[in-house]
């Protein structure tokens, strides 16, 4: 029977969905998803629930993980399956529900007129998805935090709701434990390998609440950010912080010298507080300089 994918010209388009304990949904999702695309990847990461079985008999390929090893690890997987596989085309996608895989052609479209490399289905291109507003704060406050640290923007950086073409798919691969930054290493390559990316529109359902604290979610990612950014941006992350640092500590060395000008007494506890944050930016501004001379080191060692 002929696929809506039949009229994508990069074939064959590969599914990756990674699942860990998700037999309540994850039947729906493989069996809408196939209507759209040639195979179905499914990751089961170790789930101690039926997910492996309904994943199967929804008709989807299944890789197990002996145990749980991540979104990241997951992903990984999928991917390197779908690179033996020779895909022309990798949709990601979340094996709960939220993502609507009626939307996939869209995600496809971008990618079938050569124009991009990565799509990413946005939450706040337009706003149809019901998304509870205390949820939009954390997920906006990450987004910043990606694409000031990454130099790519999008409005949604935490989507798993992606398209990579075949390019894109032999340069993406995520750094172990990387877990549920993924999205945000995402845009770390993006720039690192000058993929060009686009946004489009999607909506996602937020029936249930959230299955993690939200709070600590936020936390691992942005934890995963700064290390992805002390990792391939090091002079940016430690430079920017170190000259932010300098600059305040010599303004205040400054005002002291003033106040001893005008008044003759020494504001000890100013001028102390000046020579070390002009000490600790120095550091760091060395340290940024260091890391980024081992990095341009080791690039050409590779290239080599
Ligand atoms: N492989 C793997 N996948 C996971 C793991 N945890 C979650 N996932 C999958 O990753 C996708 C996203 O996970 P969710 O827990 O829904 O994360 P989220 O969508 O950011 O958060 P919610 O709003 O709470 O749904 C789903 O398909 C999960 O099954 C894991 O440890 N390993
Ligand atoms: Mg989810």
């Amino acid at each position: 029977m002929p696929t809506i994918a039949d009229s994508v010209s990069l074939k064959p388009v590969i599914a990756v969905i990674p699942a860990y304990n998700e037999d309540r949904f994850i039947g729906s999702v493989v069996l809408k998803t196939r209507h759209y695309v040639d195979r179905v990847l499914v990751i089961d990461d170790g789930s101690s629930d039926t997910t492996a079985r309904v994943a199967e008999e929804a008709g989807a390929t299944l890789i197990p993980h002996a145990i749980n090893q991540g979104k990241a690890q997951a992903i990984n997987t999928g991917l390197q399956r779908a690179r033996e596989l020779d895909a022309g085309v990798v949709v990601l996608l979340d094996a709960d529900g939220q993502h609507d895989p009626h939307q996939i052609p869209s995600l496809l479209a971008p990618i079938e007129r050569g124009e991009a490399d990565l799509v990413v289905g946005s939450r706040f291109l337009e706003m149809h998805s019901d998304i509870p507003r205390w949820r939009t704060v954390g997920q906006h406050a990450l987004t910043l935090a990606t694409n000031v640290a990454s130099g790519v923007a999008l409005t949604d950086s935490q989507s798993g709701f992606r398209a990579l073409s075949r390019r894109a798919l032999d340069k993406i691969r995520f750094r172990p434990g990387g877990g549920f930054s993924m999205e945000s290493e995402m845009q770390f390559l993006i720039q690192q390998h000058s993929l060009a990316v686009q946004e489009v529109a999607v909506t996602m359902t937020y029936a249930e609440g959230p299955k993690r604290n939200p709070f600590t979610h936020g936390l691992q990612v942005l934890n995963g950010i700064i290390t992805m950014v002390s990792l391939n941006r090091p002079l940016f992350f430690f430079g920017l912080a170190g000259l932010i640092l300098l600059v305040i500590g010599f303004t205040l060395g400054v005002d002291v010298v003033n106040r001893y000008n005008r008044y003759q007494t020494l504001a000890t506890g100013r001028a102390l507080i000046s020579v070390l944050l002009a000490m600790i930016g120095m550091q760091a501004l060395f340290t940024g300089m260091i890391l980024h001379s081992i990095r341009a080191f080791l690039a050409s060692y590779r290239e080599a």
